[in-house]
């Protein structure tokens, strides 16, 4: 897969890409990412992409011109379709599920907003997927960049080994109807640390036993935790 971003910061990508499994994705020929300044395209001497907002207020608004032509010019540098993905405060929140979904696609680019945001023209005229990380305000677009391709990565075949893909099934399990659940609580040695022991079933050797705990927290803890994960 390839992933062009678009972003006033293009140099904090690499650092934080390189180290992790999209490191190994990248090595192993499976993920390519390219990040470009939108400053390259701006057309003025200052090299200024954002100006004041029509109608007045604080802040100021990204420039249709440099966010346009810069998705032109990325646009060519290969002949497949990508996938055009804006990372917004107003997107629809980011779930695994459209994570699966980028997966599939064979090149995705992605927006990363700065400023009070885009002029709105623009995303008329790109209809980019517009995503979300939460509710949660931050000041830019980059690290949820990140996070899409930190998920969508994990997911592209042969990026995890054999042993991590067992581990995914339990990362984010299913329920009886398919609805994703919180993991369950995991002990390791020594089996009792500062007066604490470990449930006594864990350590029985019945895997059926076991099976049926987990199962049974998993679905207690999502009841607690996140309710909304189970629906009405
Ligand atoms: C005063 C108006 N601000 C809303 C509270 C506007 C605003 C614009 C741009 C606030 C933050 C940002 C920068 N954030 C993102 O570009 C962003 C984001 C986020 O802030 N939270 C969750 N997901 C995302 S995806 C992109």
């Amino acid at each position: 897969m390839r992933i062009d971003i678009l972003t006033l910061f293009p140099e904090v990508f690499d650092p934080v890409l390189s180290a992790s499994i999209t490191g190994r994705a990248r090595t192993a020929g499976l993920l390519e990412w390219h990040a470009t300044n939108i400053r390259d395209f701006a057309d003025n001497k200052h090299a200024k992409v954002d100006d004041r907002p029509f109608g007045g207020g604080p802040g100021m608004v990204m420039m249709c011109k440099p966010v346009w032509d810069a998705v032109q010019a990325v646009e060519v540098r290969d002949p497949r379709v990508a996938q055009r993905v804006l990372l917004t405060p107003q997107g629809t929140p980011f779930t695994q599920s459209i994570a699966e979904d980028l997966a599939t696609k064979p090149r995705l680019l992605l927006i990363a907003g700065h400023y009070e945001g885009i002029d709105e023209r623009v995303i008329d005229a790109l209809e980019p997927m517009e995503l979300s990380v939460g509710d949660v305000v931050l000041s830019g677009g980059e690290l949820p960049a990140m996070m899409v391709i930190d998920a969508v990565a994990r997911l592209l075949p042969g990026v995890l080994g054999h042993a991590d893909s067992a581990a995914e099934d339990s990362f984010m399990p299913r329920g009886p109807d398919g609805v994703r659940l919180l993991d369950c609580p995991h002990y390791t040695r020594p089996r009792e640390w500062q007066g604490r022991g470990v449930p006594e079933v864990l350590l029985s050797g019945d895997h059926g036993e076991v099976e049926k705990w987990r199962a049974g927290q998993m679905m207690t803890r999502t009841q607690e935790r996140r309710p909304d994960l189970l629906g009405e």
